[in-house]
């Protein structure tokens, strides 16, 4: 939040517009970076209808996974490669699919207020795990 709030003031126009219009921007441009086997930040605050951009800011691969029990009852799974489970997007990793190369992005329009837990699948075991919590 406070590095995008920099951002945002020294570019003179909002990060998430720009990414969004990008794909995979600078690395600048995202709300929640991926680096180090961490989220930064590990939480991030977002309104309903707003859209969080992952960037992959480090060297690593990573990906952003939804713990399929960790996001509310009435929103729809997420993870990077369009996955429809948490199961498919964790194999489907190891396949190639669903993984976020440094310097690229990943984006998701947070519809559903609540709470939301998920992780890179590769380094879960590294600690690597997130929480975006979206109020109205
Ligand atoms: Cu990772």
């Amino acid at each position: 939040m406070r590095r995008r709030t920099f951002l945002a003031g020294a570019a003179g126009v909002s990060a998430s517009v720009l990414a969004g219009c990008l794909g995979s921007g600078a690395p600048g441009d995202h709300d929640v970076g991926m680096a180090a086997n961490a989220f930064e930040p590990p939480t991030y605050e977002a309104t309903v209808g707003e859209t969080v951009v992952w960037g992959n800011n480090g060297s690593r691969s990573h990906s952003v996974t939804a713990y399929e029990g960790g996001i509310p009852e009435a929103a729809e799974y997420f993870a990077s490669g369009g996955f429809e489970s948490e199961r498919a997007a964790r194999d489907g990793y190891w396949n190639g699919e669903g993984v976020v190369y440094a310097g690229e992005t990943y984006e998701h329009t947070f519809d559903v207020p609540g709470e939301y837990q998920y992780f890179c699948v590769p380094h879960e075991r590294a600690g690597m795990v997130g929480r975006i919590v979206v109020t109205e």
